[in-house]
């Protein structure tokens, strides 16, 4: 196989899971635009994320968040995503927004709300063997606002009770994804804000626990691409939740705030062998100015040029000029491979998989929009703020 055919055979097998909530209405603490069209039902949320898959070709599954998609049957909702080519990806849980978890989830000082935590926790797994899921994503909104409120070390053993709790439940081909994030909405202490105290916990739990890098989850300044590069040496890079941010937890399209990072970590992940392996490439983002289904069809995209332009770095050449302590060179090869316009590549990907070049335009003539607003009144909100 030529080098060519070689990255274009990766960019056809990639896939990027996209995320129920961001089909829906979803906003800020200030307000939340309705826009119209948007799902009414879970299975609706299913029905655009098909439109995703049917014009990218690379999205072939969609994260579930409970109860934001609770069903009386998550064997039929599986099936729903089936009829449309879809499968049921990534199941994300949700302690963060009942009363009962002011002062915390599974890190909260009364042992009845880290029961109702987990519970909720293996309620999730329970959902995962109906719609073969395999994946459980975790992110926690565990942490303090003030000097002295709790005990920092009492809440990560609370923590690592709870997380064992969940990982002993799970089944031999499901593993649970822990997500960390810097601040919010705890300001003081968060009880899981970086990868470090992320993989301490996988570690100690075992191979079915990993660690999820959320792009957004990071300091300014901070090398994304040096965690990955790290993790995946470990085997504990379970997965990515993509998004940009220009200050914190913005939210808002991959790709587009700093497309170069975005080039940089994929590189990492495809110089890790991460990109056929089990690392999960999630998009994790809502819409809440534009348009929810060009923009996930746009995020989808920009994941796939970043991956075109870290498959096109010339390693062989890299590798040379690194060994040789060429410094000015080694960059150069690498900024060759950012600088290239693979629109051309990707265009010509599409129309190999029997697509069509541009999944943006042929969205736009679909009909899809305007169908979806003729016949869906009364979208419902995602749940999800920012
Ligand atoms: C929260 O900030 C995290 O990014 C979560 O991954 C996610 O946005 C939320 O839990 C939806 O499932
Ligand atoms: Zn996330
Ligand atoms: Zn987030």
């Amino acid at each position: 196989m030529t080098e060519r055919a070689a990255v274009k055979a990766a960019l056809k097998t990639q896939a990027v899971e996209t995320p129920s909530w961001a089909y829906g209405n979803s906003g800020t603490r200030f307000k939340v635009f309705a826009q119209q069209g948007v799902p009414r039902t879970p299975q609706e949320k299913l029905d655009d994320a098909a439109k995703v898959h049917e014009f990218t070709g690379v999205a072939p599954t969609v994260a579930l968040h409970i109860p934001w998609d609770k069903v009386d049957d998550y064997a039929a909702l599986a099936r729903h995503a089936e009829d449309r080519g879809l499968r049921l990806g990534a199941v994300n849980s949700n302690t963060f927004q009942d009363d009962d978890y002011r002062l915390g989830s599974v890190c909260h000082p009364d042992a009845a709300v880290r029961r109702k935590a987990v519970d909720h926790l293996l309620e999730c797994v329970d959902i995962m063997d109906a719609t073969g899921s395999t994946d459980l994503k975790l992110w926690f909104a565990d942490g303090t606002n003030y000097p002295g409120q709790d005990d920092i070390r009492a809440r990560q053993d609370r923590l690592a009770e709870a997380l064992a709790e969940v990982y002993d439940r799970l089944g031999d081909d499901q593993r649970m994804l822990l997500e960390y994030k810097l601040f919010e909405p705890a300001f003081y202490t968060t009880d899981v804000p970086d990868w470090g105290t992320a993989y301490a916990h996988c570690l100690k739990l075992g191979p079915k626990a990993q660690v999820v890098v959320d792009t957004g989850h990071h300091a300014p300044g901070t090398n994304i691409e040096f965690i990955v590069a790290t993790l995946l040496r470990e085997g504990k890079l379970g997965g990515f939740d993509f998004n940009s941010r220009f200050y914190a937890d913005d939210d808002l399209m991959v790709g587009a705030a700093d497309p170069f990072q975005l080039f940089r970590i994929m590189y990492e992940v495809v110089r890790g062998g991460g990109l056929s392996g089990e690392v999960a490439f999630m998009l994790d983002q809502c819409h809440n100015v534009e348009s929810k289904i060009p923009a996930i069809l746009r995020s989808v995209m920009n994941v796939q040029e970043a991956t075109a332009k870290a498959l096109l770095v010339d390693r062989d050449a890299l590798g040379a000029a690194q060994r040789a302590g060429d410094v000015l060179g080694a960059n150069a090869v690498l900024m060759d491979a950012f600088s290239t316009d693979v629109r051309p590549l990707l265009r010509e990907v599409r129309e190999e998989m029997g697509l069509d070049p541009d999944p943006m335009a042929a969205y736009a003539r679909s009909g899809w929009a305007e169908k979806i607003v003729a016949e869906r009144v009364g979208g419902e909100q995602a749940g999800w703020g920012a």
